[in-house]
């Protein structure tokens, strides 16, 4: 009985994924913004809305906060169309296509848009790449092993599904997680050393931070709407978690940082969150609070 399971649980699985596949494809076809996107505005391309953060994910949260500090007009299509490469987030701009959500700040870059690190010391540009990238490529795998290998039945938590379709996804993305954790290596060390690697990253991200209001001075840079992104993630979207709590018993100016973009970036935070007061924005085109200021 046990081997036959064995044979046909792979064929269930795909069957599964492919239900799920079906389903995104739908809820895409739907939700696609009918409206005109006009010219220089972002069309981010994510994952929804999160319960408890404006993302799910923390690229494409980062990308719609590079937005707003730089003021570029946007509009956000829900519909978690992947990019070409297989990810989110990705971006359309004036017809272009750019996947992956620094090449998407580059992008607007080179188009004109505001660089938010032109007043920085090129050692300091060093350093903010060096942590963005550890943050990105690190420490953003001990958060998806925390959540999706060690405590999948708190996926609710940050993903708004219910029923069998949150079941699905936690089965699906559990899985392809699974495997991507693997290939990149962290999958391969043991529980107690991810935290171990986890742990220090947020030690060393905190020393970074030290006193200051954001992580290259006083003022917001580039690199601080990645380490948002993510730190929103660990701190909203994964309560009770050993990431969330870490940050508020011994790295507690993440968490002041954290607040700190949040009350200056998202004063809709609230409605872009899939609680009570949330409030679909599909469509809604987002204009820059300041036409044209040198001051995120
Ligand atoms: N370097 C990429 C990372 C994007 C990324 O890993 N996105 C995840 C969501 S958090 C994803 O799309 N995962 C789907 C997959 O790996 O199949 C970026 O900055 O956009």
């Amino acid at each position: 009985m046990f081997a036959v399971f064995q044979q046909i649980a792979p064929l269930i699985l795909a069957g599964l994924a492919t239900l799920l596949l079906l389903y995104l494809f739908i809820r895409y076809k739907n939700s696609t913004p009918k409206k005109k996107v006009p010219k220089d505005t972002v069309l981010i391309y994510g994952v929804g809305r999160g319960v408890a953060a404006p993302s799910g994910s923390p690229f494409p949260l980062k990308l719609e906060t590079f937005c707003r500090m730089a003021n570029i007009p946007y509009m956000v299509d829900h519909s978690c169309k992947m990019s070409s490469k297989g990810k989110t987030p990705w971006m359309e701009y004036n017809g272009k296509a750019v996947a992956d959500s620094q090449f998407c700040i580059e992008h607007l870059k080179e188009q004109g848009c505001l660089d938010l690190d032109n007043d920085l010391e090129p050692s300091l540009k060093a350093q903010a790449r060096a942590f963005r990238e550890m943050v990105e490529e690190n420490l953003y795998w001990t958060m998806c092993h925390e959540l999706f290998i060690m405590h999948p039945e708190r996926v609710a938590r940050a993903i708004p599904y219910s029923g069998v379709k949150l079941w699905l996804a936690t089965l699906v993305l559990g899985r392809v997680i699974r495997k991507e954790l693997w290939g990149h290596g962290m999958g391969r060390h043991s529980d107690t050393q991810i935290w171990d690697i986890a742990r220090r990253d947020l030690q060393a991200l905190s020393a970074f931070l030290g006193e200051k209001n954001y992580f290259c001075g006083e003022e917001p840079h580039e690199v601080d709407c990645a380490m948002f992104g993510m730190l929103a993630q660990l701190y909203y979207h994964m309560p009770d978690s050993r990431h969330e709590q870490y940050m508020k018993e011994y790295v507690p100016n993440l968490v002041d940082f954290v607040e700190r973009m949040r009350e200056r970036y998202w004063p809709d935070w609230h409605e872009r969150c899939k609680g009570r007061n949330y409030v679909d924005d599909s469509c809604k085109l987002y204009l820059p609070k300041i036409s044209s200021s040198n001051t995120p």
